[in-house]
């Protein structure tokens, strides 16, 4: 069966209501976050020290936005993925890459250099740089939900599984809510009511607390 390594609120939680959306078999690892420091025996797993970590059979994996996208492929059909004629698919794997590079990436800054770094070694120059670097790409998801319910295709996929995390996080975890157009925040109240959702979350909360 399928293994996967899982932090609270870490980006393996795109991996988690995945698998739950899809009703795919697995079993989760919930370990301390970060694992590099409480869960040590992890590196010689994985040597990044990161999750998502997922083992199925051969197959190892390690990015939560390709995690998805195997799933969906190797568990499939579902209509979690676009087909590649669909009229979507270029805005589908811009959306599933924009995700992680461009709306995640820099609110892990925000997070270290606000809330992680020991107190003589937090910077709120360069938190609050990268929280106005955040807020400014996030425009294009709230335009982007003008009118529509989903990113693409009007349907819900892992499209929409991988910015909603972003979005998550910035509310639960990195505290940027603030900052949200009422498109974004509706689209997140909508998909976190999902029951795929909130089955990921109550396996998400029997995970270590270290916030
Ligand atoms: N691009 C990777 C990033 C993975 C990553 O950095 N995960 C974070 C948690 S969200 C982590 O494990 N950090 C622990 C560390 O860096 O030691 C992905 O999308 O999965």
């Amino acid at each position: 069966v399928l293994t996967l390594y899982h932090c609270r609120g870490a980006r393996s939680l795109r991996v988690l209501w995945t698998l739950e959306e899809m009703g795919v078999a697995y079993e989760p690892v919930l370990l301390p976050f970060p694992p590099r420091v409480h869960a040590k025996s992890y590196l010689e797993i994985n040597p990044l020290g990161t999750v998502p970590l997922v083992i199925d059979g051969k197959v190892r994996m390690t990015e939560s936005s390709a995690i998805c996208l195997y799933l969906t492929s190797r568990y499939g059909p579902t209509s979690l993925r676009l087909a590649e004629d669909e009229r979507d698919y270029a805005s589908f794997l811009n959306w599933l890459f924009f995700a992680d590079a461009t709306l995640t990436y820099p609110q892990t800054i925000v997070l270290r250099y606000r809330r992680l770094e020991p107190p003589e070694r937090r910077n709120e120059r360069v938190a609050a740089d990268y929280e106005r670097w955040f807020l400014a790409r996030l425009r294009a998801v709230e335009a982007a939900l003008l009118d529509p319910q989903f990113l693409c295709a009007d349907r819900f996929t892992i499209a929409d599984i991988a910015i909603a995390y972003a979005l998550h996080l910035a509310d639960s975890v990195v505290g940027l809510s603030h900052g949200f157009g009422e498109n974004v925040r509706a689209y997140l109240n909508r998909l976190r009511a999902r029951p795929g959702f909130i089955k990921a979350m109550q396996v998400d909360e029997r995970s270590p607390d270290w916030r």
